[in-house]
């Protein structure tokens, strides 16, 4: 039918602010006019891929079947703002792979492991300093900071507001059609 979705791709650490950004862009796309949809852990780890959990072969498996779903979504004419870690350059080449740079915005939400830390906004980096979270992105778990991003979002220097601001500035121009 020539209808054409967009992907806009959140990376970053947890707590650095990717589902805060993508539910309130989610919001102003939506006011606009906008199909738009947000895939987070959330909606995705408790459902498509519960079972997968925080190995390397794991969250790889995640983000496959997260770029085919929002492949699919956008083919829908959607536009899907996803909110994962995506910590290493394979998983975010795989991702650009399946869904065609084309159809992809991709975002870095940055925010150091330790100012994550302090906000620990689910209580999640206490259990990390426990021991009791396996395979922890930032700790035990790797992340390599993206390179190649069309944006960077500095949650760390920019409050919500100014965070939002310029993302919506970035990416509503490119979700005109
Ligand atoms: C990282 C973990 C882990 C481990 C549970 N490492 O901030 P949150 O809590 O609500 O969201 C994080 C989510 C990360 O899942 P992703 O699918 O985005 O990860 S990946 O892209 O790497 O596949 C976090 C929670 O799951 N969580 N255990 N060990 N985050």
């Amino acid at each position: 039918l020539g209808q054409k979705g967009k992907v806009v791709w959140l990376c970053g650490l947890s707590g650095s602010g990717k589902s805060t950004l993508a539910i309130a862009l989610e919001k102003s796309l939506y006011n606009a006019g906008k199909h738009v949809y947000v895939l987070d852990g959330d909606n995705i780890r408790t459902g498509l891929n519960a079972g997968l959990g925080f190995s390397e072969d794991d969250r790889r498996e995640n983000i496959r079947r997260i770029a085919e779903v929002s492949k699919l979504f956008a083919d829908s004419g959607m536009i899907t703002l996803n909110s994962f870690i995506t910590p290493t350059e394979e998983l975010r080449t795989l991702a650009r792979e399946v869904i065609g740079k084309e159809n992809l915005i991709e975002i870095y939400v940055k925010a150091s492991f330790e100012t994550c830390k302090e906000r620990d906004v689910k209580g999640l980096y206490a259990k990390v300093e426990k021991g009791l979270v396996p395979n922890f992105t930032g700790k035990d778990s790797g992340f390599e900071e993206p390179e190649t991003s069309d944006l960077v979002i500095d949650t760390e220097a920019q409050s919500v507001e100014e965070s939002l601001q310029s993302l919506l500035e970035f990416v509503a121009p490119r979700v005109e059609r």
